[in-house]
């Protein structure tokens, strides 16, 4: 994806590196910036409308003690490109129902069947049980193409070869795959070209999702539409509400930005994006990971981090942390602390905030290693915890029905409901020895001996 807003990285380089006054170096990154969004098609109102909005931040703003004027800058730079890409929410990636129906729509070559297969491939890591079913019956081989995409991510597949009716097929492939438990269910719909193709294929749309009604209905776009993108989406969006948009071939073009920015103005959900050709290059699209990444990752992203912790809102937090120390921990706790630190890192940070600790804190290794999914399975289970097991987590471990009651009801396993309770009793633990530590420091702190 280096294509795309390229040179924003070289730009920011050059901003630090000025020694211009503030303002100049402020007015020439924004140029800069201007010309970037605009190569990477960018809708030039909207440029102008961010690089004025920042203009007027950089020189209103006070930035807060001990942070200079310059750092703060890149913060609202970084902000303004969050928002021109959708915003500071993630997408829901994991769906809490089972089976849950996605239906794949787009104009001809946009990447569905490929991005069927990559979201089959995606879901599959995350342990759940995906089938494809093959509704394109229009362009010849596309029932070959997904059964053997199929069979590479090793997922179920339902097709008719030979048969032409894309309703019926999809109606009895949901069914087939629903009984043969499938959790997530994707169907592979044909495209069409040009323009009387496309109100064709909105039409066999239509058909499909009247008759399958899919929870889902997932547009793909590819990105080199550039901000023509948004039309397209429109259009489909007036015929069928669109559930979310996936934009392929980030990898491809360098108009991806003004694909991913047109959409966002419609209010529309991009959830995944598509960074080549191969089954696992899909992730979900994160304005602000996607962001750092364009700004350049280790240049400026410390810094960024850095500022954006700033904003959190510190007492709450340090009241947090001081409850837990004092209450010991339940799962109530563990579940806002666990929000909060997809937010901003691992609990070792938020403990840091209490004073006197931050120097006797083991590092939070574990925590650092826990990837979002689990995270997002984890928020789930706890989720489906009643009132009673949320104070006493002990229960669940003591009787398996809870424990099988919990994973169902989160859409997990029994597996991830034991790990949770393995890392709540850990993170207990770590906090015991923590108090400990603290009451050690206090002693300390009186000028008392402790041997
Ligand atoms: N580089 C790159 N290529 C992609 C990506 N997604 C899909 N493609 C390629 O785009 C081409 C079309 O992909 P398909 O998945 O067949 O597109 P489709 O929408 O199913 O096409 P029709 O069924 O004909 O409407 C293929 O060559 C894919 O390899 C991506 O994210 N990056
Ligand atoms: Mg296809």
């Amino acid at each position: 994806m280096s294509t795309i807003f390229s040179g924003l990285k070289d730009a920011l380089k050059r901003y630090f590196s000025s020694t211009s006054p503030y303002e100049q170096s402020v007015e020439e990154f924004i140029k800069e910036l201007q010309r970037s969004l605009i190569r990477s098609d960018v809708n030039v109102k909207l440029v102008l409308e961010l690089s004025s909005r920042i203009k007027k931040r950089a020189l209103e703003e006070k930035p807060p003690q001990g942070v200079s004027r310059r750092d703060w800058f890149v913060k609202i730079v970084y902000e303004e490109l969050v928002a021109l890409l959708g915003g500071e929410e993630e997408p829901e990636v994991i769906p809490k129902k089972r089976p849950y129906v996605m239906m794949l729509v787009g104009v001809q070559g946009s990447g569905k069947t490929t991005t069927a297969a990559k979201l089959a491939n995606y879901y599959k890591k995350r342990k759940m049980k995906v089938g494809l079913v093959a509704a394109d019956t229009y362009r010849p081989g596309a029932y070959a193409q997904l059964k053997q995409l199929s069979e590479k991510v090793g997922c179920l597949f339902y097709g008719e070869e030979g048969e032409k009716d894309p309703v019926g097929i999809s109606l009895r492939g949901v069914k087939s795959l629903a009984e043969q438990g499938a959790d997530i269910i994707i169907i592979d719909t044909a495209g069409r070209h040009g323009y009387g193709g496309e109100a064709e294929l909105i039409e066999e749309m239509k058909e499909i999702e009247h008759a399958v009604k899919p929870d889902e209905v997932v547009m793909v776009l590819d990105a080199s539409l550039g901000q023509k993108a948004s039309e397209i989406a429109k259009r489909f969006n007036e015929a069928t509400p669109i559930g979310s948009i996936i934009v392929t071939k980030m990898d491809g073009t360098a108009k991806g930005g003004g694909a991913l920015s047109a959409v966002a103005m419609t209010g529309a959900k991009i959830k995944f994006i598509g960074t080549g050709e191969r089954i696992d290059e899909i992730e979900p699209f994160r304005p602000k990971n996607f962001v750092s990444r364009i700004l350049g990752f280790g240049d400026v992203e410390g810094l960024i981090e850095r500022l954006r912790s700033l904003d959190l809102e510190e007492e709450d937090l340090q009241k947090q942390a001081e409850e837990m120390l004092q209450k010991g921990l339940n799962m109530k706790l563990l579940y806002k602390q666990m929000r909060q630190l997809r937010k901003m890192g691992p609990l070792s940070k938020v403990l840091k905030m209490v004073p006197g600790l931050s120097m006797t804190l083991p590092d939070d290794k574990e925590l650092e290693k826990i990837g979002e999914d689990k995270f997002d399975r984890w928020l789930s289970i706890i989720n489906s915890m009643t009132y009673e097991e949320l104070e006493k987590p002990e229960l669940i471990e003591k009787e398996k029905s809870r424990m099988r009651r919990i994973a169902i009801g989160s859409g997990t396993s029994t597996e991830d409901v034991k790990e949770l309770l393995v890392y709540y009793e850990g993170t207990k633990r770590m906090l015991k020895q923590i108090k400990r530590r603290k009451s050690v420091l206090k002693k300390l702190e009186k000028g008392g001996e402790l041997f």
